[in-house]
């Protein structure tokens, strides 16, 4: 299973970019709902910046390899290289997972929040789906 595991962590990390060719929309949309249901631990509807960042740290854990982080040719090709260019801040080739965190971190502020700071669950696959574009 560990091929099937790899191959979800990638594409959502290629969803998460909004690197995803349109052969893959299908594919990265339909699962889409199951990640935000993923990410809403606490099943109030809505999504904390911690249970996203929670949520991503695993997607992360998930594609670092033997030395912790995650090589840049490990994200994918193609579109990809430009959201992992403004991932990689100090320009060693490398995500760390410092990296990673800062770069979802400035994704959750970009999103529609309530007053309270929560991005609703519709809200949040409404921003993962247009963000495969
Ligand atoms: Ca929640
Ligand atoms: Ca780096």
């Amino acid at each position: 299973m560990k091929t099937a595991t790899l191959s979800l962590a990638l594409a959502l990390a290629l969803a998460a970019a909004g690197a995803l060719a349109d052969d893959g929309k299908a594919f990265a949309t339909g699962n889409m709902s199951e990640a935000v249901k993923a990410m809403d631990t606490d099943h109030d509807g809505m999504v904390s910046e911690a249970e996203y960042l929670r949520y991503q740290e695993a997607q992360y854990d998930r594609m670092k390899d033997g030395a912790g982080t995650v090589a840049d040719d490990a994200f994918a090709t193609g579109n990809m290289s430009e959201a992992v260019k403004a991932m990689d801040a100090d320009h060693d080739g490398r995500v760390s997972r410092a990296e990673f965190l800062s770069y979802q971190r400035a994704r959750f502020a970009k999103m529609k929040k309530t007053a309270g700071g929560m991005v609703m669950n519709a809200d949040m696959l409404g921003y993962l789906k247009a963000s495969t574009f």
